[in-house]
């Protein structure tokens, strides 16, 4: 094996890695990027947590998320924040669309995911899985873990 081909082999690995995280296309593109993603820890009895993140859409083509489920929850919902007779209401939207080139920010008091119904309690470290589902009938993975935030 000569230093060539290591470097290469590394590299490989390394790209798939950075794919399985931030996914892509079947070529390995980044279609998609998902950062910043924060599931804040809940109380052990806790019914539903939330996860928030940035998802940027790098294609010239809008992207819309149909559906996602978690290994971790019964259910997973995308909600919208919203104010209805002078009161904040959380709407269940069906699908999430990233317009070409954009970046939309899932935070506290917006669009935000919902993980309803943990499987077991979640508590610090413990790892979440993600799956969104693209209406192109492309997928994505995410990997993250329950973080502490106070
Ligand atoms: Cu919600």
């Amino acid at each position: 094996m000569n230093k060539t081909f290591l470097i290469k082999s590394l590299f490989g690995t390394l790209l798939f890695l950075a794919g399985s995280f931030n996914q892509a296309t079947a070529h390995g593109q980044a279609a998609v990027t998902f950062s910043d993603i924060i599931v804040p820890e809940a109380p052990p009895t806790a019914v539903v947590m939330v996860a928030y993140m940035q998802i940027k859409n790098n294609t010239d083509q809008d992207k819309t998320i149909s559906q996602i489920s978690s290994t971790q929850f019964k259910r997973v919902e995308i909600h919208k924040m919203n104010m209805a007779n002078g009161m904040m209401k959380m709407k269940k939207l069906d699908t999430l669309t990233i317009k070409a080139q954009q970046t939309i920010v899932l935070e506290s008091g917006g669009i935000h995911v919902m993980l309803i119904k943990p499987l077991k309690p979640l508590k610090h470290n413990d790892p979440v899985t993600l799956t969104f589902k693209f209406a192109s009938g492309e997928s994505t993975m995410l990997n993250t873990r329950v973080q502490r935030t106070h």
